[in-house]
């Protein structure tokens, strides 16, 4: 059941998003328990290192100059702030720091004052991640070099629809960046946006391209959109809570050996729904009440809901399977 696959085409992953509900929970249910243990959750903190003034036109993205979010741009972070934010996403129970700017792609100046941050956050006992833009195979190098454990780079959809949301930079632009990143030896996270305005068939082409990656990328974010006032997709048709659960099981059953996060949006989402999507094989979440630029659960609210499925949070980032996982109820 378990065999990585690299070669899913999109009718058969329809007709998988498709499959009776409960026939599709209990076979992601089944793939995710023979890799994980489904009472730990992985917990990322993001930290926006630089906001806003993107050049680039995502039709999704509060950052980008081209649209009036009302955000308020911020230049790059000193390194003390960044070691401030960390030691309190470690002390909040992230294991993962991930770091983001909104960039089209660094200079080297600027990858330079990363690694900055990135030694300072791995100093810590943090895995680390950063999302920067595109890179050079160079860039990835130096990356690499400076000890960074990931490089999260989102495919956002299919192909086909990829168009319709980003017009300044290509598809092929980010599978090449994603190719520099796994030349590298960094860990490859990667993933999408659903509630876009897409189809089914639109989904099923996001994951058939992220099974294609070879390896899997070991990291899989699923944002539901954030819909800010003043992007294009703000007012786009709600996407229903099932077709969610029904990406990440796909997810799930697809690369059966990646961390599926369930990532933006959850502030949308009911704690019955968030269970679900963690039954369906999601394993990571951000903490932390604030996303990049957008607001996310909070501590509180999260350690909350964790309590009440009987979830723990995985205590070091050395141990994906735990032998002995520690519970909180
Ligand atoms: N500028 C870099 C880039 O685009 O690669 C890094 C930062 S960018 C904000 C990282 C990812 O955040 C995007 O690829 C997208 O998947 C996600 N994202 C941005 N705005 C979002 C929104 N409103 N809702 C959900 N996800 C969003
Ligand atoms: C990812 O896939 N989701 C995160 C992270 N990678 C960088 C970002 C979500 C951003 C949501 C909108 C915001 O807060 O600005
Ligand atoms: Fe810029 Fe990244 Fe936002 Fe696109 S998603 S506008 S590249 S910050």
């Amino acid at each position: 059941m378990s065999e990585l696959r690299h070669d899913w085409s999109i009718p058969e992953t329809v007709a998988l998003l498709g499959r009776p509900f409960h026939d599709l929970l209990a076979d992601a249910q089944a793939v995710h328990r023979a890799g994980f243990d489904p009472n730990v959750v992985e917990g990322a903190m993001l930290l926006s290192v630089k906001t806003g003034a993107c050049p680039e036109d995502c039709a999704y993205c509060p950052q980008s100059s081209r649209y009036d979010t009302g955000l308020i741009p911020e230049r790059l972070m000193p390194t003390a702030e960044v070691i401030a934010a960390a030691q309190n996403a470690k002390a909040a129970g992230a294991t993962r720091f991930c770091m983001g700017a909104a960039w089209r792609s660094p200079n080297d100046r600027q990858v330079e004052q990363i690694v900055e941050h990135i030694e300072a956050v791995a100093d810590l006992g943090m895995e680390t991640c950063v999302t920067l833009g595109m890179l050079t195979d160079r860039q990835a190098g130096r990356l690499a070099e400076a000890g960074l454990d990931y490089y999260n780079h989102n495919l956002d959809t299919s192909p086909e629809f990829y168009g319709t949301i980003i017009t300044t930079r290509t598809y092929d632009d980010r599978l090449e960046t994603l190719g520099n990143v796994r030349a590298a030896g960094i860990k490859v996270c990667c993933g999408g946006i659903v509630g876009m305005g897409e189809s089914r068939t639109v989904r099923a082409g996001l994951l058939v391209q992220l099974a294609g990656l070879d390896p899997h990328p070991e990291s899989v974010p699923v944002n539901l959109l954030v819909q800010v006032p003043g992007t294009p997709l703000h007012g786009v048709e709600a996407l229903d809570g099932f077709e969610l659960v029904r990406t990440i099981a796909a997810a799930r059953i697809m690369m059966p050996k990646s961390v599926v996060r369930l990532s933006a949006g959850r502030t949308e989402m009911s704690d019955e729904l968030q269970a679900l999507c963690l039954h369906a094989g999601a394993s990571s979440i951000f903490l932390g009440d604030r996303l990049l630029t957008t607001p996310n659960p909070g501590d509180s609210s999260d350690h909350d809901l964790l309590d009440r499925l009987g979830v723990s949070l995985r205590v070091s980032s050395a141990t994906l399977r735990p032998e002995a996982p520690v519970h909180t109820v």
